[in-house]
C-alpha cells in the first residue's frame, strides 16, 4: 500500500514538473533600448510528446531552435517585434470581435506583407488562432491556410509546407506576468473547444514574463 502510494504521488510530481514547459528567454543579452525579435509558429498538430495530435505554438529560443513553450521571457519597456509562422487550417469566429487587431503598434498586422486591421473569418480560410494578452488588450487574428492544402503534420514546421506569416509590433510593459493566449476555441473533441490545448500551459496559453 505504501509503495503503491509513494508510486502515485512521484507520478504525480513527475507530471506536474512535465507540464511546465521551459522559457524562451530573450532577455539575455538585451541592451536597453533595443527591439527583441520574437519568432512563434502555430501547428494544426505538435506531432510528438503526450499530445500528439493537439494543436500548438512553438517558439524560436535566441539560439535559433525551435522549442515547445509559450513561456516567453522579454525586457521591459522595449519594442517586441513579432512574426508567427502560421501553418494551421482556419474556421470562422464564435465570435467576430477576435477579427480585429488591437492593441499594437500602429493598429494593424502584416499578413504576408498587407497591413489589416480585421480579418472576416467568415470570408476565405478563416482565423486559424489569435494571439492575444488580455490585459494589454492586444489581440491578432491568424488567418488560416486551405484546408485542402498539403498542410504540415508535424512540428517544427519548415517554410516549406503552407504558411501565412504574420507579423506586428507592440511595447513590452513593466515587469511582471501577463497571461496571453488564443481564443480561437481550437481544442477539437473537448467542450465547446476549450478544453485540451486550449487550457494546458505549452499549446494555446501561456506567460510572458516581462523582467525588469
Ligand atoms: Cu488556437
Amino acid at each position: 500500500m505504501f509503495a503503491v502510494v509513494v508510486a502515485l504521488v512521484v507520478f504525480g510530481a513527475m507530471a506536474f514538473v512535465g507540464s511546465t514547459p521551459p522559457a524562451a528567454d530573450y532577455t539575455q543579452g538585451h541592451q536597453p533600448g533595443q527591439p527583441v525579435n520574437v519568432t512563434l509558429q502555430t501547428v494544426g498538430s505538435i506531432g510528438y510528446g503526450v499530445h500528439p495530435d493537439w494543436v500548438s505554438y512553438l517558439a524560436e529560443a535566441p539560439g535559433g531552435q525551435w522549442v515547445h513553450t509559450t513561456l516567453l521571457k522579454l525586457p521591459a519597456h522595449s519594442k517586441i517585434n513579432v512574426t508567427i509562422l502560421q501553418y494551421d487550417s482556419g474556421s470562422p469566429l464564435r465570435n467576430a470581435f477576435f477579427g480585429q487587431v488591437q492593441g499594437t503598434s500602429g493598429g494593424d498586422e502584416f499578413i504576408n506583407g498587407k497591413p489589416t486591421r480585421l480579418v472576416n473569418s467568415n470570408a476565405g480560410n478563416g482565423v486559424a488562432h489569435t494571439f492575444s494578452i488580455p490585459s494589454l488588450g492586444i489581440n491578432v487574428p491568424l488567418y488560416g491556410n486551405n484546408s485542402n492544402a498539403n498542410l504540415c503534420g508535424a512540428a517544427p514546421c519548415t517554410t516549406s509546407s503552407p504558411h501565412k506569416v504574420i507579423r506586428f509590433s507592440f511595447t513590452s510593459p513593466g515587469p511582471g506576468s501577463y497571461r496571453w493566449q488564443c481564443f480561437v476555441p481550437c481544442g477539437l473533441g473537448f467542450l465547446f473547444g476549450n478544453g485540451g490545448p486550449m487550457s494546458t500551459l505549452g499549446y494555446m496559453g501561456g506567460f510572458m514574463q516581462v523582467a525588469v
